[in-house]
């Protein structure tokens, strides 16, 4: 199957792109949001471009979804290869460790202040910026900082035609709209993982293979007790291709269709479902194959 042939998201990519590039002189800070599952397959390599010149925070979202020894996997890589000014993990959902990002927009505030009044400046806008593929968790994190700090303040006009900031607090302002970006799609496996994290909507997917995918991989982990005792599998249905696997579920978890057969379909969707829900444990899609496309994304 050719997945990098599926046009994955109809239309409005260079759109959005614009929109990026055009809003980019205004901004002090890009915060880019990836997927703490799937932290180099949700990237997009063009913010690099786009942010020169701009404080870069990698921001891990969905940091409840993988354990804290993935999460350190991470944070060290990115350092290491050089990928941001600051790495750090939170969750938007829960609002576990907002507060260290706001110490990071902070100390980023601090230096543009100073460096301002050293020419004279006194009052200095931080501006920043959101930005992200889809289903990495811009809006939450949104929310979760407007929410937090916007009581009594109102939005206000953007310099340029009519691009709202968002005033969180004096000095601090935020694009109230998202810098949608898309995920690069050169390697089948980054493909793969977009899809079993659910950044892709599943109707244009061979859904199957992707289930298969996900499976494999939890295999591959060591993970085999996990899928036994979450479906009822034996061990003999382990002698099999992965797409049988999926039969056995529906057969163990007694999941048929009107007239008997089992109903693989369902099988798929509720491994799928699971796993979006950490209900197969907490861990990452990405990390064995850092290595191998990490330079994709520089
Ligand atoms: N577990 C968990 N789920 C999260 C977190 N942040 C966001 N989500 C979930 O991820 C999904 C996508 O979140 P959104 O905030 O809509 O993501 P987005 O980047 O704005 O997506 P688009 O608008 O499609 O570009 C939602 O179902 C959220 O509930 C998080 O920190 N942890
Ligand atoms: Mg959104």
């Amino acid at each position: 199957m050719a997945m990098t042939k599926i046009n994955w998201y109809p239309g409005h990519m260079k759109k959005t792109k614009d929109l990026i590039k055009e809003n980019m002189p205004l901004i002090d800070i890009v915060l880019e949001i990836v997927d703490a599952r799937i932290p180099l397959s949700s990237k997009n390599p063009d913010i690099v471009g786009f942010a020169r010149n701009k404080k870069r925070v990698i921001v891990i979202n969905k940091a409840d979804l993988v354990t804290k020894e993935e999460i350190n996997f991470w944070k060290k890589f990115f350092k290491e290869n050089n990928f941001a000014d600051e790495v750090l993990e939170l969750s938007a959902e829960t609002g576990m460790n907002m507060k260290g990002l706001y110490s990071i927009i902070d100390k980023v505030s601090k230096e543009k202040k100073e460096k301002m009044l050293k020419k004279g400046l006194r009052k200095v806008n931080t501006r920043l910026m959101v930005a992200g593929i889809p289903n990495v968790g811009k809006s939450r994190l949104i929310n979760r900082i407007v929410g937090k700090n916007s009581a009594g303040v109102g939005n206000k006009p953007g310099f340029t035609r009519g691009k709202q900031w968002i005033r969180i607090k004096e000095g601090l302002e935020l694009l109230d709209t998202p810098g949608i970006l898309w995920p690069k799609f050169e390697s089948e496996e980054v493909g793969y993982n977009l899809a079993i994290s659910g950044a892709i909507r599943d109707e244009i997917l061979p859904i199957e293979e992707v289930a298969c995918v996900l499976i494999d991989k939890m295999l591959a982990m060591g993970m085999k007790n996990v899928l036994q005792k979450k479906y009822k599998l034996l061990d003999e249905d382990f002698d099999q291709v992965t797409g049988g696997l999926l039969e056995s579920i529906a057969l163990r978890m007694n999941m048929l269709q009107k007239g008997g057969n089992l109903n693989v379909q369902q099988a798929t969707y509720t491994i799928l479902r699971d796993y979006r829900a950490c209900k197969l444990g907490k861990f990452g899609l990405d990390r064995d194959i850092a290595e191998k496309i990490k330079d994709l994304y520089k």
